[in-house]
This record gives C-alpha cells, sequence and structure tokens, in this order.
C-alpha cells in the first residue's frame, strides 16, 4: 500500500473547511515554517527532491533559487491551476477537497519566496471550484495564516484567484503570466525564464498545484524523510489520474516504487480492465507524452518490471520509452484504434494552437487532415512517411513545448503502431469511420 501525504485526509468529511482541516492537524507545517528562516524552508526542499508535478519534473528547490532579487522590485508565487491537458484531473481533486492545503503550501512557500501577493491561476472550465478557493482563503485569512503580519512574522501575503478563458496554452507558464496581465495568451520565448523576468517582468515562480501542495507534507516530516519515500530521483509520493479501460478511474497518490503492471491490474488503484479485455497501450503523463504498447509498458527494454517513476518510464528515451508527465494515466484496451485516437489528439493540438510559430500552426493542421485521411480509409503508404516527416520538423523548432506535444504522439504511434496505419491503408472498407464521414471531427 503506498503511503499517503497528499490525500491522507481527503475523505473526512468537511475536510474542505477551515476548522476540520485544522482539527486534522491542518496549517501546523505552517506553524512550524514561520518558525524557520526562508533558506532553511528552501534548503528542506531541495533535500526533499521535489520534481514539479505539473510534466516537466523540473526540481522544485533549483526552481525557487534561481529566483532573481532585485532591491525593491516585488516578486510573485502564481500557481499553475490550469489543467487541461487530456486525461489530468488531479489538481482538480485537490482543489476541490483539500483547498486549505494548497493554501497552506502556498503560504509557506510565499514566505520562502517573498511574495507578498499570490496568485493562483484556474482553468476557466473548473468553473465551480474558484468560489471554494476564495471561501478558503477568506477562512485562513480569518484565522491570522494570510493577510498582513501572519503569525506575527511581519510577513503579509494575500492569495488572489484568476480564472482563464478555457484556453489550452495557458497552461504553458509564460502564456499563463501573459494572460495573467490581461493579455491574449501567447508564449514568450525563453530565456528569460520566469523567475527572473515574470509577471509583470518581475521575478516569478509558477508552480504546479500539486507541487506547492506538496510543500506541506515536506515541512511535516522534514525533507530528508520525504526523500526516502520512493526511488531515486523519483521521491515522495505522485497523484495519478487515471482513466480509459479501467475498472477504477480515479485520483490516487502511489509512492514511485509500485511497477505499472500493480497499477493497472491491483484492486487498490484501476482495479484492471472491463470485461477481461487485454492492454493494448497507454499514455501514462497526459496526451502529450508518447502512447506506450502492452509489451514494453509492463516491462523495459532490459527486461526489467516497469515503475511508475519518472526514470523508468522514461527508460530507452522517447523511442522506447515514455514520460511521467503530469500523471494523466489513460488506458487503451485492444478494441481502440491507435489511428483515430491519434487524430483525435492532433486535432486537439491543431485546435489549441496559439499561431506564433509556423511549424506548429501549420504542421498541427497538416498532421490532423493526414490522419482524418487515413482513419477515414482515404490514406496512401506515402502518408506515413509524411506524417513522420512532419512531426520531426515541429519537434524542437517551436518556441513552446505545444509543439512537441503535438510531435511525440504522432510520432510514437507510427514507432509503435505503423501496422495499424497501414491496415486502415490496405482495408478502407472496413475503416468503421468511413461511413459516418468524420461529421464530428
Ligand atoms: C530558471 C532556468 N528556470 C527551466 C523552469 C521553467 C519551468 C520549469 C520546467 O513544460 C512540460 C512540457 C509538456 N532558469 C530554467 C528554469 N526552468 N530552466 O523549469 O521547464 P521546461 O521548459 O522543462 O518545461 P515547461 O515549459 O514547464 C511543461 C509537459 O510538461 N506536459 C504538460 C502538461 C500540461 C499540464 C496541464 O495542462 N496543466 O499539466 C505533460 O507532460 O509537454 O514538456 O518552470 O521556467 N535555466
Ligand atoms: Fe504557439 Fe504552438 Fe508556437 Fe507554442 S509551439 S508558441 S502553441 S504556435
Amino acid at each position: 500500500m503506498s503511503k499517503k501525504l497528499l490525500l491522507k485526509d481527503a475523505h473526512v468529511e468537511g475536510i474542505r473547511y477551515f476548522e476540520t482541516y485544522r482539527k486534522q492537524g491542518g496549517y501546523g507545517a505552517a506553524e512550524k515554517a514561520f518558525k524557520m528562516t526562508p533558506e532553511e524552508i528552501l534548503e528542506e526542499v531541495k533535500v526533499s527532491g521535489l520534481r514539479g508535478r505539473g510534466g516537466a519534473g523540473f526540481p522544485t528547490g533549483m526552481k525557487w533559487s534561481f529566483l532573481a532579487k532585485p532591491e525593491g522590485v516585488p516578486r510573485h508565487l502564481v500557481v499553475n491551476a490550469d489543467e487541461s491537458e487530456p486525461g489530468t484531473f488531479k489538481d482538480r481533486y485537490l482543489m476541490e477537497f483539500l483547498p486549505h492545503l494548497l493554501i497552506e503550501g502556498m503560504l509557506i512557500s510565499s514566505f520562502v519566496l517573498g511574495s507578498n501577493v499570490s496568485y493562483i491561476y484556474i482553468r476557466g472550465e473548473y468553473s465551480w471550484i474558484p468560489d471554494i478557493l476564495e471561501e478558503a482563503i477568506e477562512e485562513a485569512k480569518a484565522a491570522g495564516f494570510l493577510g498582513k503580519n501572519i503569525l506575527g512574522s511581519g510577513f503579509d501575503c494575500e492569495i488572489y484567484v484568476q480564472r482563464g478563458g478555457g484556453a489550452y496554452i495557458c497552461g504553458e507558464e509564460t502564456a499563463l503570466l501573459e494572460s495573467l496581465e490581461g493579455k491574449r495568451g501567447n508564449p514568450r520565448l525563453k530565456p528569460p525564464f520566469p523567475a527572473v523576468k515574470g509577471l509583470w517582468e518581475r521575478p516569478t515562480v509558477v508552480n504546479n498545484v500539486e507541487s506547492i501542495a506538496a510543500i506541506v507534507p515536506i515541512i511535516d516530516i522534514t525533507g530528508a524523510e520525504y526523500a526516502k519515500i520512493g526511488v531515486g530521483r523519483s521521491t515522495g509520493t505522485k497523484l495519478i489520474s487515471a482513466c480509459g479501460n479501467i475498472n477504477k478511474p480515479g485520483v490516487y497518490e502511489i509512492d514511485m516504487t509500485i511497477t505499472v503492471e500493480e497499477f493497472i491490474y491491483s484492486d487498490e488503484y484501476c482495479g484492471g480492465i472491463p470485461n477481461g479485455k487485454k492492454l493494448k497501450a497507454c499514455i501514462p503523463g497526459g496526451s502529450s507524452v508518447p502512447i506506450v504498447p502492452a509489451n514494453l509498458l509492463l516491462k523495459t527494454v532490459n527486461g526489467e518490471p516497469r515503475y511508475m517513476n519518472y526514470e523508468s518510464l522514461a527508460d530507452g528515451g522517447f523511442a522506447t520509452g515514455t514520460m511521467m508527465g503530469s500523471g494523466g494515466f489513460i488506458v487503451l484496451d485492444e478494441d481502440q484504434c491507435v489511428v483515430e485516437h491519434t487524430m483525435t489528439l492532433a486535432r486537439f493540438y491543431n485546435h489549441e494552437s496559439c499561431g506564433q510559430c509556423t511549424p506548429c500552426r501549420e504542421g498541427t493542421g497538416w498532421m490532423y487532415k493526414i490522419l482524418k485521411k487515413i482513419e477515414k480509409g482515404e490514406g496512401k503508404m506515402e502518408d506515413i512517411d509524411l506524417l513522420w516527416d512532419i512531426q520531426r520538423k515541429i519537434e524542437g523548432n517551436t518556441i513552446c513545448p505545444l509543439g512537441d506535444a503535438a510531435a511525440w504522439p504522432v510520432a510514437a504511434a507510427i514507432r509503435h503502431f505503423r501496422d495499424e496505419f497501414e491496415w486502415h491503408i490496405k482495408n478502407p472498407e472496413l475503416c468503421l469511420t468511413q461511413n459516418y464521414g468524420l461529421a464530428n471531427y
């Protein structure tokens, strides 16, 4: 059984409210942190080995230590709650059921970073959650955990919630900052990174909801104890949102030592695949990461079991491995069509491209058109090589990672399931979607 750090009180009735959260020991980590110096807390975060839970896995302590501190310039913490990655819904769970865990994490993080005004940027579609967060912020303020002179420390902190307008690209940190400034959410060129020039050109740390929530248990149990959970550079616990062809979709907290097989088949987690169907493939880290066929999902290229952690999932590189990403775990059974699935994703990335760079703006649309043709049974063999060529020209040639995110699923689908693409081309009369004319696409 995985250790629970973030979700240990998730099922306590009323945990959403300050009084219950406090009774369960909530804000104890904040009280402990305010007896430490910001440097001591930063050291705990570094020792914990916590890596960003939004997708990139960048070490949180290192990101915090990059924060520029020019004299007289305000600094900000911005929590990225624009959780729009298909298959990813773990931050929604945290904010909906444990809003005070996020606020306590933000308070401690703001104290370390010297952010007197911090923000939560939340995706527009999570329309009911801002009210939950704002109510929790008011409760924390009334109890003296936000506002002026918190716990007599002389430190002031306000938290504001900003709703996004429903664009996936605003989950990219610099597009998010543009949007927070009231502009169209177009990604900026990096460097400079937000840690140097972020919100209104001020030094800014942008962290995912889960990363900030994890600061609470790190302070509670110490960074060293946190680092003992998990394995290698995959320390602590990770939330996984599991969906697709599984018996028990939901949000699970794992300690990154379990195998992929255990995660899919054990009753503690996904509970296996409905109707005794076979596993075909899985996308373990949200739609942006490469799809992996069952044989490589259950073991690595070296024949070792594949584990649910950053290193094992990436074993073999992108050629055979994949990524932990945001932890959006999508399971496909033997009846699913990889071509259709890839086409749906291509449509999504084409729709969400901000259009600033040519390879992404043109390439995503081109890939979608070709995939639609193949899916309808109107493709030619040379289309597969053309698709391969287009995705290669997108990867690494764009301003932000959306280009890579659009290219990788196509590359992995062709690499691992080329036979399915060929089958569509050789058997146009059997392509199921042909008769529907793909009206919904
Ligand atoms: C200062 C340096 N800061 C890096 C910071 C940087 C950022 C973080 C990671 O994309 C990925 C993407 C999606 N000085 C720095 C520095 N930083 N070097 O570190 O940066 P980076 O560029 O590796 O990644 P990113 O731009 O944050 C995120 C993948 O995540 N993904 C996306 C999921 C989307 C969601 C969602 O909808 N919420 O989770 C899933 O896998 O493809 O590769 O903060 O500033 N020298
Ligand atoms: Fe916009 Fe795509 Fe370029 Fe990102 S890669 S900046 S989404 S056009």
